[in-house]
Protein backbone atom coordinates (compact mmCIF):
# COMPACT_ATOMS: atom_id res chain seq x y z
CA UNK A 1 0.00 0.00 0.00
CA UNK A 2 1.17 3.47 -0.10
CA UNK A 3 0.96 5.63 2.61
CA UNK A 4 1.15 9.43 3.40
CA UNK A 5 2.76 10.66 6.86
CA UNK A 6 2.19 14.04 8.06
CA UNK A 7 4.44 14.83 10.77
CA UNK A 8 4.97 18.26 11.81
CA UNK A 9 6.87 19.58 14.95
CA UNK A 10 5.54 21.14 17.59
CA UNK A 11 8.80 21.26 20.03
CA UNK A 12 11.70 19.14 20.72
CA UNK A 13 12.54 15.71 18.70
CA UNK A 14 9.70 13.43 19.65
CA UNK A 15 7.34 13.93 16.43
CA UNK A 16 10.08 13.31 14.22
CA UNK A 17 11.53 10.28 16.46
CA UNK A 18 8.12 8.34 16.23
CA UNK A 19 7.04 9.18 12.57
CA UNK A 20 10.61 8.46 11.51
CA UNK A 21 10.26 4.54 13.41
CA UNK A 22 7.10 4.14 12.07
CA UNK A 23 7.50 5.47 8.39
CA UNK A 24 11.18 2.65 8.73
CA UNK A 25 9.57 -0.41 10.42
CA UNK A 26 6.28 0.05 7.75
CA UNK A 27 8.98 0.38 5.30
CA UNK A 28 11.31 -2.23 6.00
CA UNK A 29 9.51 -4.63 8.15
CA UNK A 30 5.98 -4.66 6.21
CA UNK A 31 7.21 -3.73 2.70
CA UNK A 32 4.66 -0.53 2.53
CA UNK A 33 5.83 2.44 0.14
CA UNK A 34 6.12 5.87 2.19
CA UNK A 35 6.09 9.24 1.48
CA UNK A 36 6.82 11.23 4.63
CA UNK A 37 5.68 15.24 4.52
CA UNK A 38 7.59 17.11 7.43
CA UNK A 39 7.39 20.59 8.25
CA UNK A 40 10.85 21.16 9.63
CA UNK A 41 13.14 18.98 7.68
CA UNK A 42 16.66 19.78 9.46
CA UNK A 43 15.15 18.58 12.73
CA UNK A 44 14.18 15.38 11.00
CA UNK A 45 17.34 15.29 9.41
CA UNK A 46 18.87 14.92 12.97
CA UNK A 47 16.69 11.49 13.78
CA UNK A 48 17.49 9.87 10.65
CA UNK A 49 20.96 10.89 10.18
CA UNK A 50 22.90 8.84 7.28
CA UNK A 51 19.51 6.66 7.05
CA UNK A 52 17.12 8.69 5.30
CA UNK A 53 18.05 6.72 1.85
CA UNK A 54 16.18 3.60 2.87
CA UNK A 55 14.25 1.47 0.49
CA UNK A 56 10.29 2.64 0.14
CA UNK A 57 10.83 5.35 2.30
CA UNK A 58 10.48 8.97 0.72
CA UNK A 59 10.83 12.18 2.68
CA UNK A 60 9.47 15.37 1.44
CA UNK A 61 9.01 19.02 2.79
CA UNK A 62 5.51 19.53 3.67
CA UNK A 63 4.28 21.61 0.90
CA UNK A 64 5.57 19.03 -1.60
CA UNK A 65 2.23 17.28 -0.95
CA UNK A 66 0.22 19.85 -2.92
CA UNK A 67 2.76 21.72 -4.92
CA UNK A 68 4.10 20.32 -8.45
CA UNK A 69 1.70 17.58 -7.63
CA UNK A 70 1.70 14.75 -10.45
CA UNK A 71 -1.20 14.16 -13.07
CA UNK A 72 -2.23 12.04 -12.39
CA UNK A 73 -1.27 12.71 -8.76
CA UNK A 74 0.21 9.77 -6.78
CA UNK A 75 -2.78 8.84 -4.75
CA UNK A 76 -1.64 7.14 -0.86
CA UNK A 77 -3.88 4.12 -0.13
CA UNK A 78 -3.89 5.47 3.88
CA UNK A 79 -2.83 8.90 5.36
CA UNK A 80 -1.74 9.15 8.60
CA UNK A 81 -1.71 12.42 10.66
CA UNK A 82 0.58 12.17 13.27
CA UNK A 83 -0.32 13.46 17.08
CA UNK A 84 -3.24 14.66 14.87
CA UNK A 85 -1.79 17.19 12.59
CA UNK A 86 -4.05 18.63 10.12
CA UNK A 87 -3.69 18.08 6.62
CA UNK A 88 -2.85 20.96 4.60
CA UNK A 89 -5.79 21.92 2.36
CA UNK A 90 -4.68 21.79 -1.12
CA UNK A 91 -3.78 18.46 -0.45
CA UNK A 92 -7.02 17.34 1.21
CA UNK A 93 -9.35 18.97 -1.99
CA UNK A 94 -6.76 16.83 -4.40
CA UNK A 95 -8.03 13.82 -1.98
CA UNK A 96 -11.51 14.46 -1.98
CA UNK A 97 -11.85 14.87 -5.31
CA UNK A 98 -10.57 11.42 -6.43
CA UNK A 99 -12.35 8.42 -7.09
CA UNK A 100 -9.93 6.42 -5.16
CA UNK A 101 -10.51 7.54 -1.03
CA UNK A 102 -7.94 7.11 1.15
CA UNK A 103 -8.53 6.04 4.91
CA UNK A 104 -7.10 8.94 6.69
CA UNK A 105 -5.84 7.84 10.22
CA UNK A 106 -5.26 10.00 13.39
CA UNK A 107 -2.25 8.85 15.23
CA UNK A 108 -2.57 10.14 19.13
CA UNK A 109 -0.13 10.47 21.55
CA UNK A 110 0.89 7.70 23.86
CA UNK A 111 -1.10 6.78 27.04
CA UNK A 112 -2.05 3.92 29.70
CA UNK A 113 -4.71 5.30 30.41
CA UNK A 114 -7.60 3.09 30.60
CA UNK A 115 -9.68 5.40 28.67
CA UNK A 116 -7.81 4.57 25.36
CA UNK A 117 -9.15 1.24 24.93
CA UNK A 118 -12.58 2.81 24.38
CA UNK A 119 -11.70 5.12 21.93
CA UNK A 120 -9.23 3.60 20.03
CA UNK A 121 -9.83 2.42 16.43
CA UNK A 122 -12.92 4.45 16.72
CA UNK A 123 -14.28 6.24 13.47
CA UNK A 124 -14.96 9.98 13.45
CA UNK A 125 -17.85 11.55 11.48
CA UNK A 126 -17.06 13.76 9.26
CA UNK A 127 -18.26 16.09 6.09
CA UNK A 128 -15.56 15.00 3.56
CA UNK A 129 -17.23 11.42 2.83
CA UNK A 130 -13.84 10.19 3.54
CA UNK A 131 -13.45 7.25 6.44
CA UNK A 132 -11.34 8.56 9.12
CA UNK A 133 -9.81 6.88 12.49
CA UNK A 134 -8.46 7.85 15.58
CA UNK A 135 -5.60 5.31 16.44
CA UNK A 136 -4.46 4.74 20.14
CA UNK A 137 -0.81 3.88 20.82
CA UNK A 138 -0.55 2.04 24.04
CA UNK A 139 0.11 -0.82 26.04
CA UNK A 140 -2.88 -3.31 26.61
CA UNK A 141 -3.69 -5.46 24.05
CA UNK A 142 -7.08 -3.82 23.12
CA UNK A 143 -5.34 -0.53 21.80
CA UNK A 144 -2.96 0.30 19.24
CA UNK A 145 0.23 -0.87 20.68
CA UNK A 146 3.87 0.32 20.98
CA UNK A 147 6.30 0.98 18.44
CA UNK A 148 8.93 -1.37 18.40
CA UNK A 149 11.38 -0.87 15.21
CA UNK A 150 13.27 -3.09 16.45
CA UNK A 151 14.13 -4.48 19.86
CA UNK A 152 17.50 -3.20 20.30
CA UNK A 153 19.92 -5.90 20.66
CA UNK A 154 22.50 -6.22 23.43
CA UNK A 155 25.66 -6.11 21.81
CA UNK A 156 28.28 -5.14 24.35
CA UNK A 157 31.32 -5.36 21.30
CA UNK A 158 29.64 -3.13 18.56
CA UNK A 159 30.22 0.57 19.95
CA UNK A 160 28.53 3.00 17.34
CA UNK A 161 30.97 5.34 15.50
CA UNK A 162 28.94 8.41 16.83
CA UNK A 163 29.62 6.89 20.78
CA UNK A 164 33.00 5.64 20.21
CA UNK A 165 34.78 8.82 21.60
CA UNK A 166 32.36 9.03 24.35
CA UNK A 167 32.01 5.54 25.32
CA UNK A 168 35.84 5.14 25.37
CA UNK A 169 35.50 8.78 28.50
CA UNK A 170 34.00 6.06 30.52
CA UNK A 171 35.64 3.49 32.93
CA UNK A 172 35.35 -0.09 33.24
CA UNK A 173 33.88 -0.28 36.79
CA UNK A 174 31.80 2.50 37.15
CA UNK A 175 27.81 2.34 36.89
CA UNK A 176 26.59 3.97 33.42
CA UNK A 177 23.48 6.53 33.40
CA UNK A 178 22.29 8.36 30.90
CA UNK A 179 20.40 11.43 31.41
CA UNK A 180 17.39 12.76 28.52
CA UNK A 181 15.09 15.46 30.67
CA UNK A 182 13.28 18.55 30.10
CA UNK A 183 14.55 21.76 31.59
CA UNK A 184 12.15 21.77 35.09
CA UNK A 185 13.76 18.25 36.29
CA UNK A 186 15.50 18.50 39.37
CA UNK A 187 18.81 16.83 38.00
CA UNK A 188 21.62 18.77 40.07
CA UNK A 189 19.56 17.76 43.50
CA UNK A 190 19.82 14.58 42.22
CA UNK A 191 23.52 14.29 41.13
CA UNK A 192 24.16 15.45 44.13
CA UNK A 193 22.56 12.67 46.31
CA UNK A 194 24.19 10.47 44.03
CA UNK A 195 27.73 12.34 44.57
CA UNK A 196 27.39 11.05 47.67
CA UNK A 197 27.08 7.35 47.26
CA UNK A 198 30.34 4.99 47.71
CA UNK A 199 30.12 4.24 44.23
CA UNK A 200 31.93 5.82 40.87
CA UNK A 201 29.23 7.07 38.07
CA UNK A 202 29.75 7.82 34.02
CA UNK A 203 26.65 9.91 33.30
CA UNK A 204 26.12 10.55 30.04
CA UNK A 205 24.34 13.83 29.14
CA UNK A 206 21.92 14.01 26.31
CA UNK A 207 22.51 17.33 24.03
CA UNK A 208 21.25 20.15 25.51
CA UNK A 209 21.13 18.61 28.91
CA UNK A 210 24.71 19.63 30.02
CA UNK A 211 24.13 23.50 29.09
CA UNK A 212 20.35 23.12 31.47
CA UNK A 213 22.89 22.07 34.08
CA UNK A 214 25.39 24.82 33.90
CA UNK A 215 27.78 22.87 36.08
CA UNK A 216 30.81 25.00 36.19
CA UNK A 217 30.95 25.59 39.99
CA UNK A 218 30.05 22.07 41.15
CA UNK A 219 32.64 19.77 41.89
CA UNK A 220 31.23 16.03 42.21
CA UNK A 221 34.01 13.60 43.32
CA UNK A 222 32.09 10.49 42.50
CA UNK A 223 30.56 11.33 38.80
CA UNK A 224 32.34 11.71 35.80
CA UNK A 225 30.07 13.79 33.65
CA UNK A 226 29.92 13.04 29.88
CA UNK A 227 28.47 15.79 27.50
CA UNK A 228 27.09 14.14 24.40
CA UNK A 229 25.98 16.08 20.93
CA UNK A 230 22.72 14.73 19.55
CA UNK A 231 23.58 10.97 17.68
CA UNK A 232 21.86 8.94 15.86
CA UNK A 233 18.48 7.54 16.86
CA UNK A 234 19.20 4.08 17.13
CA UNK A 235 22.56 5.22 18.84
CA UNK A 236 21.23 6.76 21.35
CA UNK A 237 18.66 3.11 21.71
CA UNK A 238 22.51 1.59 22.08
CA UNK A 239 23.49 3.68 24.86
CA UNK A 240 19.80 3.42 26.52
CA UNK A 241 20.60 -0.44 26.54
CA UNK A 242 24.11 -0.27 28.05
CA UNK A 243 23.69 1.90 30.91
CA UNK A 244 22.77 0.43 34.27
CA UNK A 245 20.00 3.31 34.90
CA UNK A 246 18.49 5.73 32.18
CA UNK A 247 16.51 9.52 32.67
CA UNK A 248 14.34 9.71 29.88
CA UNK A 249 11.25 11.91 28.80
CA UNK A 250 8.33 12.55 26.05
CA UNK A 251 7.34 9.32 24.66
CA UNK A 252 9.28 8.04 21.92
CA UNK A 253 13.06 7.50 25.04
CA UNK A 254 10.43 6.29 27.45
CA UNK A 255 9.26 3.46 25.13
CA UNK A 256 13.06 2.94 24.26
CA UNK A 257 14.04 2.49 27.64
CA UNK A 258 11.52 -0.15 28.61
CA UNK A 259 12.16 -2.16 25.67
CA UNK A 260 16.28 -1.71 26.73
CA UNK A 261 14.62 -3.74 29.89
CA UNK A 262 16.58 -1.16 32.23
CA UNK A 263 15.10 0.88 34.96
CA UNK A 264 14.48 4.43 34.22
CA UNK A 265 13.35 7.49 35.64
CA UNK A 266 10.46 9.00 33.28
CA UNK A 267 10.74 12.57 32.90
CA UNK A 268 7.19 12.60 31.58
CA UNK A 269 6.21 16.15 29.26
CA UNK A 270 4.79 18.64 31.32
CA UNK A 271 1.11 19.69 30.72
CA UNK A 272 -0.11 23.36 32.11
CA UNK A 273 -3.72 21.34 33.06
CA UNK A 274 -1.33 18.93 35.11
CA UNK A 275 -2.52 16.44 32.96
CA UNK A 276 0.68 14.45 33.18
CA UNK A 277 -0.12 13.45 36.61
CA UNK A 278 -2.88 11.31 35.70
CA UNK A 279 -1.03 9.63 32.75
CA UNK A 280 2.25 9.14 35.43
CA UNK A 281 0.16 7.19 37.58
CA UNK A 282 -1.88 5.62 35.19
CA UNK A 283 1.11 3.80 33.61
CA UNK A 284 2.60 2.97 37.05
CA UNK A 285 -0.18 1.76 37.62
CA UNK A 286 0.29 -0.88 34.58
CA UNK A 287 4.40 -0.46 35.57
CA UNK A 288 3.82 -1.63 39.13
CA UNK A 289 1.27 -4.67 38.55
CA UNK A 290 2.56 -7.48 40.68
CA UNK A 291 5.51 -5.82 42.09
CA UNK A 292 6.13 -5.73 46.15
CA UNK A 293 4.67 -2.93 48.13
CA UNK A 294 8.08 -2.08 48.87
CA UNK A 295 9.25 -1.71 44.87
CA UNK A 296 5.93 0.14 44.70
CA UNK A 297 6.76 2.98 46.79
CA UNK A 298 9.90 3.14 46.14
CA UNK A 299 9.53 3.31 42.02
CA UNK A 300 6.54 5.57 42.73
CA UNK A 301 8.88 7.65 44.65
CA UNK A 302 11.62 7.99 42.06
CA UNK A 303 9.63 8.93 39.27
CA UNK A 304 8.58 11.42 41.01
CA UNK A 305 11.97 12.64 42.27
CA UNK A 306 11.67 11.98 46.01
CA UNK A 307 13.45 8.73 46.95
CA UNK A 308 16.89 10.34 47.75
CA UNK A 309 19.68 7.67 47.24
CA UNK A 310 17.06 4.89 48.17
CA UNK A 311 16.10 3.59 44.54
CA UNK A 312 20.19 3.10 44.57
CA UNK A 313 19.65 0.45 47.43
CA UNK A 314 17.76 -1.11 45.87
CA UNK A 315 18.77 -1.07 41.63
CA UNK A 316 18.88 -5.08 41.37
CA UNK A 317 15.38 -5.71 42.42
CA UNK A 318 14.37 -2.99 39.98
CA UNK A 319 16.87 -4.12 37.55
CA UNK A 320 15.00 -7.67 37.35
CA UNK A 321 11.61 -6.00 37.74
CA UNK A 322 12.82 -3.80 34.15
CA UNK A 323 13.90 -7.16 32.80
CA UNK A 324 10.92 -9.01 33.67
CA UNK A 325 8.37 -5.64 32.01
CA UNK A 326 10.35 -5.62 28.80
CA UNK A 327 9.87 -9.56 27.94
CA UNK A 328 6.40 -8.88 29.02
CA UNK A 329 5.78 -6.10 26.95
CA UNK A 330 7.32 -7.79 23.88
CA UNK A 331 5.00 -10.96 24.51
CA UNK A 332 2.14 -8.73 24.65
CA UNK A 333 3.34 -7.07 21.19
CA UNK A 334 3.60 -10.10 19.74
CA UNK A 335 1.72 -9.19 16.63
CA UNK A 336 3.94 -6.38 15.72
CA UNK A 337 2.77 -3.87 18.01
CA UNK A 338 1.78 -0.70 16.45
CA UNK A 339 3.03 -1.25 12.97
CA UNK A 340 1.53 -4.52 12.75
CA UNK A 341 -1.82 -3.36 14.53
CA UNK A 342 -1.80 -0.55 12.03
CA UNK A 343 -1.66 -2.71 8.93
CA UNK A 344 -3.94 -5.08 10.09
CA UNK A 345 -6.55 -2.25 10.89
CA UNK A 346 -6.16 -0.48 7.64
CA UNK A 347 -6.14 -4.28 5.69
O1 LIG B 1 12.21 15.23 22.41
P1 LIG B 1 11.05 14.82 23.24
O2 LIG B 1 10.78 15.64 24.39
O3 LIG B 1 9.82 14.76 22.30
C1 LIG B 1 8.49 14.95 22.46
C2 LIG B 1 8.05 16.28 22.00
O4 LIG B 1 8.13 17.21 23.04
C3 LIG B 1 6.71 16.16 21.45
O5 LIG B 1 6.14 17.37 21.08
C4 LIG B 1 5.82 15.44 22.40
O6 LIG B 1 4.75 15.11 21.66
C5 LIG B 1 6.43 14.15 22.88
O7 LIG B 1 7.73 14.36 23.38
C6 LIG B 1 5.61 13.50 23.94
O8 LIG B 1 11.23 13.29 23.75
P2 LIG B 1 11.10 11.88 23.02
O9 LIG B 1 9.67 11.57 22.74
O10 LIG B 1 11.84 10.95 23.83
O11 LIG B 1 11.83 12.06 21.64
C7 LIG B 1 13.21 12.19 21.49
C8 LIG B 1 13.67 11.56 20.20
O12 LIG B 1 14.99 11.97 19.92
C9 LIG B 1 13.68 10.05 20.25
O13 LIG B 1 13.26 9.52 19.02
C10 LIG B 1 15.15 9.72 20.49
C11 LIG B 1 15.81 10.81 19.73
N1 LIG B 1 17.19 11.15 20.12
C12 LIG B 1 18.20 10.95 19.20
O14 LIG B 1 17.95 10.45 18.09
N2 LIG B 1 19.48 11.29 19.54
C13 LIG B 1 19.81 11.84 20.74
O15 LIG B 1 20.99 12.16 20.99
C14 LIG B 1 18.75 12.02 21.69
C15 LIG B 1 19.06 12.60 23.04
C16 LIG B 1 17.46 11.69 21.34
Amino acid sequence: MRWDIFCQIIDNYGDAGICWRLARSLATQYDQNIRLFCDDLPTLQLITMGQSHLKGIKILPWEASYQNARHPPELPDVVIQAFSCELPTRYLNTILVTPHKPILIHLEYLSAEPWVADFHGKASPNTHGLQKYFFFPGFQANTGGLLLDPIPKHDPEHCPKSLKVIWEQSRPHSKKISIFSYPGAPIKEWLANLNQLQESFDIFLAFGNAQLLNLQHHQWLNLNLISMPFIPQDDYDWLLAHCDFNIVRGEDSFIRAQLAGKPFIWNIYPQDDGAHHTKLKAFLDLYLEGVTPQLQDLITEAMEWQSGQDWWNNLPAWTEHAKHWQSALIDRQSDGGLVGRLVKFVS
